[in-house]
């Protein structure tokens, strides 16, 4: 009897997630911003990454970040002057979209042409919870291990955009990126992956490229 009822909870929290993420999608659709989910591993570098493309990227940026309780992602983007809105999830370890929705009421959407929407680290909690954005990029580093990619496969499934990050300390980690990069192919025989390093700017241009790819 439980499991039933839990299930049934469930899907109705998926379904309602789903109409509120296609409600935010035509909303920024409307204001022209492309929006890109930045999903990934705990400290794979997804903040470091999106300061870079703030920094490179020739567009009107604007960031949601999500954190569990701080704000301390938000603090981090401030510095660029762009529009931010710091997401505190509380005990969920995603984002949903209902509160990407709220966000929209503090973020000035007619200043800004992309979005970055960071996740709360986690490669299983978001897999589910569609936010309205128009591409899904998965940052993973070779730090959590070089089986990350094959443990969570739903994650990369879904992915638009793979990148295997921290590659400039592969070898001191005894990880192959080489092996990361293939079992994502394997899940996904369509999604780009890159291999970066936020320290070395390895890779960096490819995933400009290929998020203005998306763009088109
Ligand atoms: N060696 C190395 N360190 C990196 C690289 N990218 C990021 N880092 C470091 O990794 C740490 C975590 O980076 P963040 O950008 O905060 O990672 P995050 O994914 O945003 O972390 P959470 O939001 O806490 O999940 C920082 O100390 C970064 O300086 C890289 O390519 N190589
Ligand atoms: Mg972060």
């Amino acid at each position: 009897m439980h499991k039933i009822a839990e299930v049934e909870i469930q899907h109705d929290i998926m379904v309602a997630n789903k109409k509120i993420a296609q409600r935010n999608q035509r909303m920024l659709d409307k204001a022209g911003v492309f929006t890109v989910d930045v999903l990934g591993a705990i400290g794979s570098g997804k903040t470091s990454l999106i300061e870079i493309l703030i920094q490179k990227m020739n567009h009107k940026i604007g960031v949601i970040a999500g954190d569990v309780i701080s704000k301390f992602d938000a603090g981090r983007f401030q510095k660029y002057d762009i529009p931010v809105i710091g997401l505190n999830t509380g005990k969920e370890c995603h984002l949903d979209a209902h509160l990407v929705e709220h966000a929209f009421q503090d973020l000035p959407l007619k200043e800004i042409d992309l979005l970055f929407v960071e996740n709360v680290g986690n490669l299983i909690c978001p897999v589910d919870f569609d936010l309205g954005s128009h591409m899904r990029m998965v940052v993973v580093s070779v730090t959590e291990g070089d089986d990350t990619v094959e443990k969570h496969p739903l994650i990369f499934k879904d992915a638009d955009l793979v990148v295997i990050n921290k590659i400039d300390i592969a070898e001191a980690v005894g990880a192959d990126e080489e092996k990361m990069a293939n079992d994502a192919k394997m899940l996904n025989p369509d999604v780009e992956v890159i291999k970066s390093s936020l320290k070395t700017g390895e890779g960096v241009k490819e995933i400009i490229k290929a998020i203005e790819d998306f763009m088109k």
